[in-house]
């Protein structure tokens, strides 16, 4: 089939499989975010990733900025990745027995992330294995029941961080979901991201209850929103006073703002680091480790338990290892943070010329613009843009075949495979989509 420019619309193949999908699966989709709720206009579905593209099943090629939610740092299909994968699964898929290749990704990982240097890691499948699991070591490593997150940060779905927005640090946690006991998040407190005052005052109110602090340390799920000068530092000076445990949830800035994440770029070691997406080069793989006294607490070592079939299967090693080789061996850093720059300053300046409200925050290959004026710190200021929208700016967007995250609420992520000329591209699409959104 020729390849073809999306009209906008999904296309009927999509359609249908949707269709087919919705009565089998709710909402037709292995995740609620790629239902496209909240952008309306359908999804369309993939048949193949190849670089900075994704094809669908209507024909069209799409410049995509969602790279599978992050783990395609390095482009959609990478051969030495591929390759990798394909050697490992001749060899059998799993075998729920230790291999070597566990022990060269512990020994690679724990020497690329500083909260890891001289600690220990336990692999997992996803991120929210690793968040819900360090929360559950932090716990039973200070005996403390209560834990910390931040309003608007996300971990995943364990139940223990399911709480509503919103309810208040000074309140017990409420249910975020339906389903989560008022009982599992009543020891769950909120904070807002970036306000010193209330981190200062629930720890000297609750310090020696509280177990741990889990935070995005450039938040993503509120949209991208880096700390303020000196938020992490103070954090993790208040966390050491009141033995409290800092864990850093870098599922998405793992490996992606710099080569040891967040914590390098700022220069500030947690005591637990939790690592998703790129870790596992698109596999499904989480990694959860740091300070080795807390983590010799984990069974069969010590009493907290936490196991997992599939936990450092051989073909998750093999992704993640030729991942993270690369990185080694030829960091992308520099150029991603000029690619990145390109593309947020360009989107910047065609939204002031189409005279559209758009503030943005960008930390390496990840940002977002917020549909609104003034700075974005927080979940509050975050939630003062205009969804709607930002909804008509994807659809305008994907009928000029780039798809970006159906969400105001999520990242763009900038990948190696996002060279001038795509950029180029998607900043002549971003012309037309800015006015079309300023002519409604
Ligand atoms: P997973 O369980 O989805 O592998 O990871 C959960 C998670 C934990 N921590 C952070 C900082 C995360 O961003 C995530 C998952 N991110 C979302 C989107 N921002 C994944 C997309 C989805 O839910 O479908």
């Amino acid at each position: 089939m020729a390849e073809q420019t999306y009209d906008g619309r999904a296309g009927d193949r999509s359609r249908q499989l949707l269709a087919r999908a919705s009565r089998l699966i709710p909402g037709g989709v292995n995740s609620p975010v790629r239902a496209f709720a909240s952008v309306g206009g359908d999804p369309p579905f993939i048949t193949k990733a190849q670089g900075a593209y994704l094809y669908t099943e209507d024909g069209a090629k799409l410049i995509d900025y969602v790279g599978s939610w992050g783990p395609a740092l390095l482009g959609h299909n990478n051969p030495e990745i591929v390759e990798a994968v394909i050697a490992a699964a001749r060899n059998g898929l799993s075998f729920g027995a230790a291999t070597s290749g566990e022990v060269e990704f512990a020994e690679l990982v724990t020497s690329m992330v500083p909260s890891l240097r001289g600690g220990m890691i336990r692999m997992v499948n996803s991120g929210t294995e690793a968040t819900m699991s360090a929360l559950r070591v932090a716990r039973g490593f200070t005996g403390r029941a209560k834990i910390v997150k931040m309003d608007g940060g996300y971990h995943g779905h364990a139940d223990i961080l399911l709480v509503a927005a919103g309810s208040g640090a000074a309140t017990l946690g409420i249910p975020g979901s339906a389903g989560v006991p008022d009982s599992v998040v009543a020891d769950t407190l909120l904070l807002p991201f970036n306000d010193l005052e209330a981190l200062e005052a629930m720890c000297k109110a609750q310090g020696d209850e509280i177990a741990a602090i889990i935070v995005e340390p450039i938040a993503g799920n509120m949209g991208c929103v880096p700390p303020d000068d000196g938020y992490l530092q103070r954090m993790r000076a208040l966390t050491e006073k009141h033995g409290i445990v800092l864990i850093f949830d870098e599922v998405m800035t793992g490996f992606r703002v710099a080569k040891g994440g967040a914590q390098e770029r700022y220069g500030v070691t947690p005591d637990l680091t939790c690592l998703g997406k790129i870790v596992g080069g698109g596999m499904p793989v989480g990694v959860y480790g740091g300070r080795r006294d807390i983590m010799e607490t984990i069974a069969p070592v010590g009493p907290v338990y936490q196991a997992g079939t599939l936990s450092g299967n051989p073909l998750g090693v093999a992704a993640g290892m030729a991942t993270l080789r690369i990185l080694e061996r030829d960091p992308p850093y520099e150029a991603l943070e000029v690619q990145a720059a390109k593309l947020f300053d360009g989107l910047a300046a065609r939204a002031a010329q189409a005279k559209v409200a758009f503030t943005g925050n960008r930390v390496g290959a990840m940002f977002t613009g917020f549909f609104r004026d003034g700075e974005v710190h927080n979940y509050d200021d975050a939630k003062g843009s205009d969804t709607e929208r930002f909804g008509r700016f994807h659809r305008e967007m994907l009928a000029r075949g780039i798809y970006l995250a159906p969400s105001q609420f999520e990242v763009t992520f900038v990948s190696t495979a996002h060279d001038d000329a795509i950029i180029e591209t998607t900043l002549a699409a971003a012309e037309e989509a800015f006015a079309a959104v300023a002519a409604n």
